[in-house]
């Protein structure tokens, strides 16, 4: 054998397709829906961006000068080293409106985008782009100038047609012009009343994500020739990409309209043109501004409960995460091991080319899809526009595979692929990762039982749910038999190494908790209390669906109902996970306390010496529980086993308000402060992570549960209730704190000084900060 298991087409396993119709097929997903989405802000990577929800489309974007160190710098690709003071969605609806503030130095860019469906003759509307640069008004008297650069580029490769080659914006406002299958003939203007300087250069080339590079060669290049700091005004043959420079003092207002289908002289283009700028298009975004007011209104009803700076932060962390939305395309690098695959070099597979539209955890950091941050995200999104978050799920659930596995971070096409250092871009099939999605799907079903959705609505997430089911059966399964432990009802991530010598607890990157202590010493024996609860949650959820759908014989309800009664047995849960000693839950494993890393002198693979952190066991580990509290032990907790009336649940609040454990002024951290690892390194790189910072997600969900026991009856739930306002409070307060004082919503906080952590303008999951703000939970 190969070590591959084949399918009957003798493609390996690991890269086929499971064998459903498609969700993205469903009627659901064509016609109008799917038109109304086509051209979006769908390149979160990137400042602004502009692109449809097609392989290769017409993209286009933003770049500016910025200045540091006195030397000007290209801005293209969102980095947080670029260290602007502020930059993001204030708003974004997530359809056909956003606008964006950035704040570099004393100069503000504000970039609004919009589409119009009203006399637009292409398929996705027109749409046009303002941006509008000011000083900030440091009142020095100097007048700045700005540069900006934006870019139209047919990834197609289809060719542009420049407007007119001097640019005299007196005798036209075209920009540049084409014509492609899915919109047809297309063209895009400049409109401003400033006094403004272009030029252009044109390129031809198939790779759009070294843009920057093109356009930064061609500005030396002029500088160096000529000492001035223009583009060349020159184009290659059949260039497929424009980029035009527009240059002028501070303040000016640039309209760039974009309109398509055009078909001779009827069709209007001038009229569209003047809907889309100058006054006309400013009265469209005011409109489009309060209609965003009223539906954040309308969905989180928050004005009377908060200020208005924490008001501020609920539309940044919507906004940001609507407007983080992208779209992304390509193939995903699937780990084989070369030995499987003699006659390749490589050590990887190509997944099959796909799709996937989806939110993003950080815009600067990671830009593309993450599998459990997705089902967070969700929470938030479903509760703006639900058809948003079924597209997002079906694609998601589109991904899996054969053996009903999903890969965990998807790096998909150039651009994506270009901000992932190379030993990160492999995934491996035998790992995975919390299975999120079923958190939001029951949400759904929750809120067709509330009656919150309208008869027709509530036909959609059934007709969707109806041709997930299968998929969501195969992925269960998949968690079921391949992350399985040793004895009925115990589970363990797989893919922990138990060969490394560097690292002071081996990582568990698939619980999502990368660092979060487990077992000292990775063996088949281990039980992790956290996936248990995640199957619990999957197996439920999944039981619900089939009584729901009425699909029982198809998909086994009675199984589905009896593991999640055995998954949710109070004593066998005791009996394999808690630690009467603690009070707390935790992993049981080959484990000893007894771990350090220290010094010592190595032999490297070239043959030399060098002086590196190892890991040195002093104890002999012994199979028993992992005396870790954190985020782990409380999974029982927020998966709401424990009975209300139960002393082991004032044990947990006890645990989550104790000051010298996990309570702090900013939220719970991560790890318990008596914790052993409590802030430990992992290696001589690894800064601790989820030992010790204040992550919302886990925040959120333990909030959550709370706020559950504050309501049913039973010895506790008063002191619930008083925790609960307290912590819910606490977390409020420092996020909004944070962003006022850094301008960023943060990845984690700090355990100690409540500080903004990790990488900013984390708008992933630290944006259910707005579903704290709303008191919306999971009712389950
Ligand atoms: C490394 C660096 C430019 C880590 O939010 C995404 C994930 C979470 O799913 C996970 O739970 N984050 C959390 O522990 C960030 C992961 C980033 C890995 C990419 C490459 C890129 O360099």
């Amino acid at each position: 054998s190969r070590g591959l298991l084949f399918d009957e087409s003798q493609k390996p396993r690991v890269i086929t397709p499971f064998p459903a119709p498609k969700l993205m097929d469903l009627s659901m997903f064509q016609g109008d829906h799917k038109e109304s989405l086509y051209w979006g802000t769908y390149r979160p990577h990137v400042y602004f961006g502009v692109r449809a929800r097609t392989p290769q489309s017409l993209v286009a974007g933003l770049m500016w000068l910025g200045v540091k160190d006195e030397m000007y710098v290209m801005r293209h690709f969102c980095e947080n080293s670029d260290d602007l003071s502020t930059f993001g969605w204030r708003e974004h609806n997530g359809r056909d409106f956003g606008r964006q503030e950035l704040v570099e130095n004393d100069m503000i860019l504000e970039t609004s985008f919009v589409k119009s469906k009203e006399d637009s003759l292409g398929y996705g509307g027109d749409w046009a782009v303002r941006i509008d640069v000011k000083d900030k008004g440091l009142n020095d008297g100097a007048k700045r100038s700005a540069h900006l650069f934006f870019y139209l580029a047919d990834e197609g490769g289809n060719v542009l047609n420049l407007g007119h080659d001097n640019l005299d914006f007196e005798k036209s406002s075209l920009l540049v012009s084409g014509s492609r299958e899915d919109v047809g003939d297309w063209q895009i203007h400049l409109k401003s009343q400033n006094q403004l300087e272009t030029h252009y250069s044109g390129f031809k080339t198939p790779h759009i994500y070294n843009l920057s590079d093109l356009v930064q060669q061609n500005l030396a290049l002029q500088a160096r020739k000529f000492g001035r700091l223009q583009l060349s005004d020159t184009s290659e043959d059949s260039s497929n990409i424009y980029i035009f420079q527009i240059s002028g003092k501070l303040p000016f207002t640039i309209d760039i309209p974009f309109v398509s289908g055009i078909k001779g002289e009827s069709s209007n283009v001038e009229k569209r043109l003047s809907s889309l700028s100058g006054l006309p298009l400013s009265d469209l975004l005011k409109k489009k501004h309060r209609e965003f007011d009223t539906k954040f209104e309308e969905c989180f009803n928050l004005s009377e409960k908060h200020d208005s700076e924490t008001l501020g932060v609920g539309k940044t962390a919507i906004a940001n995460m609507l407007g983080g939305i992208g779209y992304f395309y390509g193939q995903s690098k699937i780990y084989v091991s070369k030995s499987a695959q003699p006659e390749s070099r490589n050590n990887f597979l190509l997944y099959w080319p796909a799709e996937l539209y989806t939110a993003v955890p950080s815009r600067p950091f990671f830009p593309r899809g993450f599998l459990w941050d997705e089902g967070f995200h969700q929470l938030l999104i479903w509760r703006w526009d639900f058809r948003i978050t079924l597209d997002i799920v079906g694609h998601w659930l589109d991904l899996l595979n054969i053996d009903g596995w999903i890969p965990r971070e998807q790096i998909l096409g150039a651009e994506a692929l270009s901000k992932v250092p190379e030993e990160f871009v492999v995934q491996y099939p035998s790992n995975g990762n919390p299975p999120t999605l079923f958190l939001v799907i029951r949400d759904l079903i929750d809120a067709i039982r509330m009656e919150k959705f309208t008869a027709s609505e509530r036909d959609e997430v059934l007709s969707f749910l109806e041709r997930a089911s299968v998929r969501l059966d195969a992925w269960f399964q998949w968690f079921n038999t391949s992350q399985s432990g040793k004895e009925i009802g115990s589970y363990f991530w797989h893919g922990r190494d138990n060969t490394t010598i560097r690292e002071l607890n081996p990582k568990t990157l698939s619980s999502g908790l990368d660092d979060y202590p487990r077992a000292s010493h990775p063996s088949e024996d281990e039980r992790h209390v956290d996936l248990r609860c995640w199957m619990y949650l999957a197996a439920d959820c999944m039981h619900s669906i089939t009584e729901f759908l009425g699909i029982e014989d198809k998909l086994s309800k009675e199984d589905y109902n009896s593991t999640a009664k055995l998954l949710s047995n109070f004593n066998l849960l005791n009996q394999m996970h808690y630690d009467s000693d603690h009070g707390a839950y935790f992993d049981f494993g080959n484990h000893t306390e007894k771990v350090k890393l220290i010094r010592k002198e190595v032999i490297q693979e070239n043959g030399q010496l060098s002086r590196q952190l190892v890991r040195k066991t002093y104890g002999k580990p012994k199979l028993k529980l992992v005396p870790h509290v954190g985020y782990v032990s409380l999974f029982p907790f927020m998966s709401r086993i424990i009975p209300p009336d139960s002393p082991i649940l004032e044990k947990q609040l006890d645990l989550i308000s104790n000051r010298s454990i996990l309570w702090s002024d900013y939220g719970l951290v991560s790890l318990a402060k008596t914790s052993s690892m409590y802030m430990k390194r992992n290696t001589e790189h690894d800064a601790p992570y989820w030992r010790g910072p204040i992550w919302m997600n886990m925040n959120y969900m333990i909030l959550s549960s709370l706020h559950h026991y504050s309501k049913v009856d039973g010895p506790y739930s008063e002191k619930s209730r008083a925790i609960y306002t307290e912590l819910r409070s606490n977390l409020i307060r420092n996020v909004v704190k944070n962003y006022y004082q850094t301008g960023y919503i943060w990845e984690q906080y700090d355990q100690v000084k409540g500080t903004g952590k990790g990488t900013r303008l984390f708008t992933g999951w630290s944006a259910l900060t707005l579903l704290i703000m709303s008191e919306d939970y999971p009712i389950f």
